[in-house]
């Protein structure tokens, strides 16, 4: 499995941020972590290649936003804040070899944060960044291939994937306090615990979800659950408002 990152940038105490107050990002320290979280993809049997560093682009590492990777292709999307869009060529200019592209037109605006995949439903928020003309093009251009793409409003994060995250076939880590999780019927659904709100967004490699360090109690109800969890600290990335599925592409 190919996973794509990037270096964080320089230029991350500029970031964007919606939800949290500025604290300063200490960017050895983050570099330190993001490379943990890379070596954990690669324990994990992911072959992990960096896109080409873009150090002015203070969001450039949460490359997850620029596109989203499906087997049949992959849509490069028109990030909803103006500062990230010049993000979109490297991607690409990388994706083109995996897959065919299409790219989400003006008025759109969609972060791939923004998109979930679960089975063969591609359940899409509806933010700050991601608008329902977004979710009609990617209807459009996904649902030729079986898929079936849900709308679900957000409020109170930033992404869809800030709040649901997929942590086995079927079965979604949740937050409700900022989804309609009614929008998520048929699937199974774990509640993160309470005192951490932003515990629910894991990545799921292979039977492994890899988890901020941060939320050990919703990491005690997953295992619990009997998942395996690799727990990575991402303090400093997490002030910049990313997570862990945002600091990669997976391309299958
Ligand atoms: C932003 O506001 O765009 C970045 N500071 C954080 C993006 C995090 N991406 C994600 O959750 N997929």
């Amino acid at each position: 499995m190919i996973c794509l990152t990037r270096e964080v940038s320089e230029s991350i105490a500029q970031c964007e941020l919606t939800h949290l107050d500025r604290a300063p990002i200490d960017l050895t320290l983050a570099r330190e972590q993001h490379r943990r979280y890379e070596e954990t993809l690669a324990s994990l049997s992911c072959d992990v290649r960096r896109l080409p560093p873009l150090q002015d682009l203070p969001d450039a590492v949460f490359v997850e936003d620029a596109a989203v990777v499906l087997d049949e292709l992959a849509i490069l999307t028109r990030p909803g804040a103006l500062s990230r869009r010049a993000e979109i060529p490297s991607v690409a200019e990388e994706l083109r070899r995996h897959r065919p592209l299409a790219h989400l037109e003006a008025p759109a605006t969609l972060d791939g944060g923004d998109v979930l995949l679960s089975g063969r439903i591609l359940f899409v928020g509806l933010s700050r960044r991601t608008n329902r003309e977004a979710a009609r093009q990617l209807r459009r251009l996904a649902e030729p291939f079986g898929y079936e793409v849900r709308e679900v409003e957000v409020s109170g994060c930033l992404h869809l994937k800030t709040a649901a995250s997929e942590v086995a076939p079927g079965t979604l880590l949740v937050n409700r306090a900022w989804i309609d999780a009614d929008a998520l019927a048929g699937r199974d659904l774990i509640e993160v615990d309470p005192a951490e709100p932003f515990g629910a967004n894991a990545l799921l490699i292979g039977k492994t979800l890899v988890h901020a360090a941060a939320f050990p109690r919703t990491r005690a109800r997953l295992e619990s659950r009997g998942r395996a969890v690799a727990a990575v600290d991402v303090s400093e990335i997490a002030k910049a408002e990313g997570g862990l599925t945002c600091c990669s592409l997976i391309v299958g």
